[in-house]
């Protein structure tokens, strides 16, 4: 694929805490971060997420008394799920992982960061009003693709790919530079909203040639 001066590469979540070891691995996390530096470099524009999350925020399965990880509840905008503590501001797990070359990225985005409210997508939170401000830079940046990898296809990626398709940009998720949680069928379904809504899989060679 040809890279465009309207593409953006937006690299999603890629901490320690969703790498092996941390306190919401993700399974093989870290096998993307070469898949990642590679890509980097072909990208002319690179934006980064990462998850914030205060102390005790609400996805966190220990703010609900009785309540353990990996369940579901129901919050004043709707259904969560509970996590472990993951990603909290300032802490090594909330890092991007030091494998991950970030020097072409002009942004950093974060996320999660309202006590209240979890953001798996990169534009807007849980509550699906909430804007993060990352559409406003996209505009701005005057940005009609992107191209999405990272940490997790079946999350943060997913709801993010979802929410760019839905304002309209193309969206192409690069599947070999992501990993998914997968959970009771949550990879199935993501991918089964991608094809409804258009949003393009690729696979890094593709992009790398
Ligand atoms: C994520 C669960 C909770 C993600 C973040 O980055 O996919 N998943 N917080
Ligand atoms: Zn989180």
């Amino acid at each position: 694929m040809k890279i465009l001066p309207t593409d953006l590469f937006l690299i999603i979540d890629v901490q320690n805490d969703f790498c092996p070891g941390g306190a919401l691995a993700v399974q093989g996390g870290n096998e993307v971060i070469p898949v990642i530096n590679q890509l980097s470099e072909h990208f002319d524009d690179v934006a980064l997420t990462q998850d914030w999350h205060p102390v005790g925020h609400s996805s966190f399965a220990s703010a609900h008394p009785g309540k353990s990880p990996f369940e579901m509840i129901e919050l004043s905008y709707g259904q969560q799920n509970l996590w472990p503590d993951h990603c909290v501001q300032g802490t090594f797990g909330a890092a991007l992982h030091m494998g991950l070359e970030t020097d072409k990225a002009a942004i950093t985005i974060r996320k999660g960061f309202h006590p209240g409210i979890d953001s798996y997508s990169a534009f807007f939170e849980n509550d699906q009003e909430t804007p993060t401000g990352l559409m406003g830079y996209v505009h701005d940046r005057g940005f009609k693709r992107i191209f999405m990898a990272g940490l997790a296809t079946d999350y943060c990626v997913g709801f993010s790919a979802l929410d760019a398709s839905q304002l309209d940009l193309d969206v192409v998720v690069i599947q070999d530079a992501c990993r998914a949680i997968n959970m009771g069928g949550s990879l199935e379904a993501i991918y089964e909203q991608f094809e409804a809504q258009g949003v393009v899989l690729k696979n890094s060679k593709d992009i790398l040639g």
